[in-house]
């Protein structure tokens, strides 16, 4: 589909994404099974194919606000050079952490947001139930379970005409009840395959667009996990993340010729999600260590909180839904409302102070942005290095 002009810009979806919906396992909360008897109906759940037409969409980008301009503008009436509004790219914020950044970023006036979303609708109804003003944002279709759908978003952020100054890697599925793998149009797990996999086709393609970027500090951030730190208690929660030696990435995770799993052991949804996000982590890593010096773009992992509220925990069952918040509020005191969740997000796009490379940002309790550890796996550089040349296999780049 040919693009209009930029105040009526379509974006719409390559590919065929076929997404398995919720098959209910033996349901678990926190960690403990409950019996046969409390199992979730699950007969109206199935596998399902969604076909997403590209002529029965119409689509509607909201108006760039500003378009290129040099870094530093020196109009203003005190004749100090002010910064040019920056350019953040954030993938899934048509909910939770995502959301929320975007929110806080065009709220302060010095930032665009171009909104990653696989559901435009929803991405639209979102930005303006959060009161983000018109102008301030530009969505842009994007399906993360499909190597042609980021392709075609990167063409899509390029044809805006906007510098990209901040790429955000946010989006995320978490699908703890899944009895069996579900998998991407290019036929990977899904977990791994739209947490890992598609945002490392993305931040690759982008990263030559963050290179030329003249905003003065220039960063990709990749949103990491607790749960994916086994150097933590919530990390030590079965299933735990273990990459092992690799053979389930390096055979595909197509979960045919081999295991859908990285480590090629049995599908569990939980420990998929939590192996994505050491993959995320270790992703950041490598990018620090490869691109780091020759670019100067800053690479940052983070941790913002256990935000039990969002729309992560969807897929799971009913009774872990309600109770997870109180249990994050009272019990682990980890609880951050959506809101604090952004503003930290938006602290690692923008804060002068965060322009440390390498780092995996976490808070404490009293909000405090501190350079947290990794788990040894989680800042391994050998399996990152792994991790790395495998994932630009499947991803067609090598
Ligand atoms: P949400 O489910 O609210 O947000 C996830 C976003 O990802 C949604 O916008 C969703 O889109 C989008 N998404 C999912 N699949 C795709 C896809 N195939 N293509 C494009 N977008 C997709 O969860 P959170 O806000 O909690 O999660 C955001 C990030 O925060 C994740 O990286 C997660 O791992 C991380 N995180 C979350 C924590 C928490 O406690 N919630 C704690 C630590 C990290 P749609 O709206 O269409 O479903
Ligand atoms: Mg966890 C300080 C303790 C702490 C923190 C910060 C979290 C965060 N969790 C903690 C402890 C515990 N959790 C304990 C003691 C248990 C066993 C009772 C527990 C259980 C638990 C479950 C079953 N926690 C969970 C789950 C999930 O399904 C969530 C998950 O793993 O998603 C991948 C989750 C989480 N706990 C967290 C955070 C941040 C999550 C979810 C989000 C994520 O990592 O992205």
């Amino acid at each position: 589909m040919a693009l209009q002009a930029a105040t009526t810009t379509s974006f719409l979806p390559s590919a065929l994404s076929a997404r398995k919906e919720g098959a209910v396992k033996d349901s678990a909360f926190l960690g403990v099974r409950l019996g046969d008897g409390l199992k979730l109906e699950t007969s109206a759940l199935g596998l399902r194919t969604k076909r997403v037409s590209t002529s029965s969409v119409a689509i509607r980008a909201q108006a760039p606000a500003a378009v290129s301009s040099p870094t530093a503008t020196p109009a203003s009436p005190s004749g100090k050079q002010t910064l040019r509004k920056g350019t953040a790219v954030i993938t899934g914020a048509s909910s939770g952490l995502g959301l929320a950044t975007a929110k806080a970023l065009a709220e302060t006036g010095r930032w665009h947001v171009v909104m990653g979303c696989r559901d435009f609708l929803k991405a639209s109804r979102a930005a303006k139930a959060a009161g983000m003003e018109k102008g301030s944002y530009t969505i842009v279709h994007l399906d993360l379970a499909s190597l042609d759908s980021v392709r075609q978003f990167v063409g899509n952020v390029r044809r805006l005409g906007m510098p990209v100054d901040v790429v955000v890697c946010n989006a995320a599925v978490y699908q703890p009840t899944a009895k069996q793998p579900s998998f991407t149009a290019d036929g990977f797990e899904m977990s791994v395959g739209v947490n890992h996999l598609g945002h490392f086709l993305l931040a690759r393609e982008l990263l030559a667009d963050l290179t030329s970027s003249d905003y003065p500090s220039k960063r990709l951030i990749i949103v990491g996990s607790i749960t994916g730190n086994t150097n933590t208690l919530a990390g030590n929660v079965p299933p735990k993340a273990n990459l092992g030696d690799l053979r389930g990435l390096a055979s595909g995770l197509d979960g045919v010729s081999s295991s859908a799993m990285i480590d090629g052991g049995e599908f569990d949804g939980a420990k998929a999600y939590k192996d994505s996000k050491v993959c995320n982590m270790l992703t950041m890593q490598e990018f620090h260590r490869r691109y780091h010096g020759e670019t100067g773009v800053t690479f940052a992992s983070l941790y913002p909180g256990c935000i039990a509220t969002t729309g992560l925990f969807r897929e799971h069952v009913p009774l872990f839904r309600l109770l997870f918040p109180p249990f994050q509020k009272y019990i682990t005191k980890g609880y951050v409302s959506e809101e604090e969740a952004g503003k930290r997000l938006a602290q690692v796009v923008s804060d002068p102070s965060l322009t440390k490379s390498g780092v995996y940002w976490s808070w404490n309790n009293n909000s405090a942005s501190f350079e947290n550890q990794l788990s040894e796996e989680a800042s391994d550089p050998e399996k990152a290095k792994k991790v790395w040349e495998l994932s630009e296999k499947l991803v067609g780049l090598a």
